[in-house]
């Protein structure tokens, strides 16, 4: 299929059926209800304050909408960013990598990172330091994405990368900055690096969004209180070289190559800042949740990246997500073995008085990924009320997720 083609269905999916879709860039002067989500009398009230097509509701202003009695305020700002992405998709043309930069001291734990995302256990334990940098294109997630991992070796750091900083640190997507939470001796050097980073950047002009990423926070350290100290030692110092930074800001996630499902979720949480879509998908989230007095739910690929999750607590969250993860690997094994994936999973835990179910929504992209939302709750056979509504919804922005 050419790029065009698949693109072409992509958006038809934001559309109701009944609307035919010819040309693509006809589709922004539609009127609002042929989008999936919006009903006829919302639509009217569009109109009559002057929003009469979908390129303006796209080009409303977020901070100055019109004041719309019968829509909500935060369902106006979820029509809005959906014009917004639309409009995007429709006017881009191709569809380009995005660019991930790894940084860090060498044996900070970079390349393993990257080995474990691509299944790729058995190179670990012979991974020699990466000489200079390593470019390549990676094929999870169903989305092009170019990890460039940059060698922390001294040399590299001071005669290669800083020398040719427009070389290596332009036009990045994401940085991920790497740092091992058991080699305490080199914080201080590890804490230099990120400033003389955030230095080039700035120099250049480029501010893309950073997380930390806190490595080696195996399973076994992790209650020692040597490892805690050594974790907010890093922050304090970190978080004070940004403090020095205008339009920085940077979070953090930790990972151990040890448990897959923790690399997984720091990726997920990387992504979601690139992401043009995420914030929606959690809206809508957030919305079915509530609509079925869920604790939580999530938007998983079958490959492990979270497109998204809403709760009002962390630990529903963690649970959910720590539980979800372990199920699709279970999943994928099963299936490895020549057992049909089951499209419904649930398991119960009784004694405390909730269960978390997935659900299978989708597949996506030419990989055909399935995508799964899971919840967890005190009745999850509610998620049939309104599976098929959301479902609707969700579908065209996993799509256009990156
Ligand atoms: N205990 C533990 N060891 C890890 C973990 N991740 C990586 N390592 C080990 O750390 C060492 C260095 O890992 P690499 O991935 O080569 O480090 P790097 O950051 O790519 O290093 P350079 O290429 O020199 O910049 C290897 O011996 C890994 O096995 C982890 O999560 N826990
Ligand atoms: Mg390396």
């Amino acid at each position: 299929m050419s790029e065009e083609e698949t693109k072409n269905i992509i958006i038809k999916d934001f559309f109701k059926r009944t609307v035919i879709l010819n040309e693509l860039d006809e589709a922004l002067k539609f009127k609002p209800d042929t989008l999936i989500g919006i009903d006829q009398i919302s639509s009217e009230k569009l109109i009559e304050n002057n929003v009469k097509n979908i390129e303006e509701l796209a080009h409303l202003s977020l901070e100055s909408l019109p004041d719309i009695k019968e829509i909500p305020n935060n369902v106006l700002i979820k029509w809005v960013k959906i014009a917004q992405v639309l409009e995007k998709a429709i006017k881009e043309k191709t569809k380009t990598h995005k660019k991930i930069l790894m940084i860090g001291l060498d044996n900070g734990g970079k390349t393993s990172i990257l080995a474990v995302l691509q299944d790729k256990f058995s190179i670990i334990k012979s991974l020699l330091p990466t000489r200079g940098v390593k470019r390549e294109k990676l094929d999870f997630f169903g989305y092009p994405i170019l990890s460039w991992d940059l060698g922390g070796q001294v040399q590299y750091r001071e005669k290669l990368y800083f020398n040719r900083p427009e070389l290596f640190f332009t036009e990045a997507d994401l940085v991920l900055y790497v740092i091992d939470t058991q080699d305490s001796d080199r914080f201080a050097e590890a804490a230099n690096y990120f400033r003389e980073v955030l230095k080039v950047l700035k120099e250049l002009n480029e501010f893309p969004p950073i997380l930390v990423v806190l490595s080696k926070s195996d399973q076994d350290i992790r209650t020692s209180l040597e490892w805690q100290n050594n974790v907010s030692a890093i922050k304090n110092k970190f978080n004070n070289i940004v403090r020095e930074h205008e339009n920085t800001s940077i979070k953090y996630s930790d990972t151990t190559i040890y448990q897959k499902e923790t690399v997984l979720q720091m990726f997920s949480q990387a992504l979601k800042t690139v992401s043009d879509t995420s914030e929606i998908i959690e809206n809508i989230l957030e919305d079915f949740t509530t609509t079925i007095e869920g604790k939580a739910s999530s938007l998983i690929s079958m490959d492990g990246l979270i497109f998204g999750s809403y709760t009002s607590s962390d630990i529903d969250e963690a649970l959910l997500n720590n539980t979800a993860l372990i199920m699709q690997t279970l999943s994928n094994f099963h299936n490895s073995i020549g057992l049909t994936r089951e499209p419904s999973m649930t398991l119960d835990f009784p004694l405390n008085g909730f269960a978390i179910r997935g659900e299978k929504l989708f597949e996506y992209s030419e990989l055909k990924i399935p995508v799964y939302l899971w919840l967890l709750s005190n009745n999850v056979d509610l998620i049939y009320e309104k599976i098929d509504y959301f479902k609707l919804q969700l579908l065209p922005l996993i799509n256009l997720f990156l």
